[in-house]
């Protein structure tokens, strides 16, 4: 059972509160699929992925994102049930889907990157800290059903 701080909790509630799910969510999606370049394989159905610009441009990506992205506010309103949250989509993840959970962890890095870029001196080394402790949580949760 994960124990939270009132001040992470603030903390993750203050980040969530300035981040625009439909700008913050395609980009990083859309990051991934450029800097990672191995995770365009459970995308085959979205089309065009062949070059940077044309992911950047991709809507299916963009939609996507936004979907995994606004999914993590179930986690913000559930800080302590995440696993039980995230438990479909784990099995999801795993038993129909197939992705290398390995994968997750390189999704949370480039949201935090997008999010450093865009907060700026708003994302301080504590709220960093608070917020790659929610992350940590959600990737766990979401590697719980794989065996
Ligand atoms: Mg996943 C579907 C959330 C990482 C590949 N992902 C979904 C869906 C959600 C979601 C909410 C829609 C589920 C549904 O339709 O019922 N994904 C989600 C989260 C995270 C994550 C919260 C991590 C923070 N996903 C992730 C990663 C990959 C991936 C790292 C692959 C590199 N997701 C994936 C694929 C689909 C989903 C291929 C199906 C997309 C589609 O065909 O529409």
């Amino acid at each position: 059972m994960v124990e939270w701080t009132d001040a992470e909790r603030a903390a993750i509630a203050a980040i969530w509160g300035k981040i625009k799910v439909e700008e913050v969510g395609p980009h990083s999606l859309a990051r991934l699929l450029i800097v990672y370049p191995w995770t365009q394989r459970y995308f085959g159905s979205f089309g065009n992925l062949s070059n940077a610009a044309a992911i950047l441009g991709n809507a299916k990506v963009a939609h996507h994102g936004a979907v995994v992205l606004g999914e993590l506010d179930k986690a913000v309103k559930n800080l302590d049930h995440i696993n039980e949250t995230f438990s479909k989509l784990s099995v999801l993840h795993s038993e129909k889907l197939h992705v290398d959970p390995d994968n997750f962890r390189l999704l949370g890095d480039i949201i935090t990157i997008v999010l450093a870029a865009q907060l700026g001196s708003f994302f301080t080394v504590e709220y960093q800290a608070a917020w790659h402790k929610f992350l940590d949580v959600v990737i766990s949760a979401l590697r719980r059903q794989y065996h």
